[in-house]
């Protein structure tokens, strides 16, 4: 069985979330980082970064919610979280899977700190042209990918829920605000809410 590393009120609700689709068994291991739990050798065997939410499955180990994302959305084909391989639709899978921490996480870094980029330089570009382009894709909907839902949805739902719903660091906009309504919709996204609380 998969084994969850995670803490309450953390990254960590991607991964739940994710967990909480597959509808299959998981071990959730709490990591209390507040104690330091995180910095403990053991745990950083298995994510040198020393954050979480990390995952172990059998041997192999990883880190990195969008990872995680992809990981197990692979290992758990039945849930269908994923375009199969040979699709055309993975490529967009897998941008808008990368899009989540390679552009909205450094995105909303930017909105908290005021730190002034050159958007020639800054690999998101700026957060307008961020949160424009999420803006335009998400308009059509009901998901990032059109009518499936996939893994690349938990990321991406995941950080416009914390920064527009939860944390209201990025203004809201219509097309945020029903795509996040449909995120929260979803059963195994309550369950995650519910685990992450703590
Ligand atoms: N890039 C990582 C970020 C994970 C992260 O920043 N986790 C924070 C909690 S939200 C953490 O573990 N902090 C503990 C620490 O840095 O000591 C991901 O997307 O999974």
């Amino acid at each position: 069985m998969m084994q969850l590393y995670w803490a309450p009120r953390s990254r960590s609700f991607t991964a739940l979330w994710l967990m909480e689709e597959t509808g299959q068994p998981y071990e959730r291991v709490l990591t209390d980082i507040t104690a330091g739990a995180q910095r403990a050798p053991a745990y950083l065997a298995i994510n040198p970064m020393g954050k979480v939410p990390a995952l172990r499955d059998g041997e192999a180990t990883l880190a990195e919610a969008a990872a995680i994302c992809a990981y197990v959305a692979e290992r758990c084909p039945g849930a269908r979280l994923a375009p199969a391989l040979g699709d055309p639709l993975r490529a967009k899978y897998l941008y808008w899977l990368f899009f989540a921490p390679s552009c909205i996480e450094p995105a909303m870094v930017q909105i908290a700190t005021k730190v002034e980029m050159s958007p020639v330089s800054a690999g998101w570009g700026d957060a307008q042209r961020v949160f424009d382009v999420l803006d335009a894709n998400l308009t059509k909907g009901p998901w990032i990918l059109g009518e499936d839902f996939s893994a690349a949805d938990v990321a991406i739902g995941s950080a416009l829920n914390f920064s527009v719903r939860l944390f209201k660091m990025v203004p809201s906009r219509p097309s945020f605000d029903a795509y996040i309504a449909r995120c929260v919709a979803r059963p195994a996204f309550q369950r995650a809410e519910q685990l992450a609380a703590g």
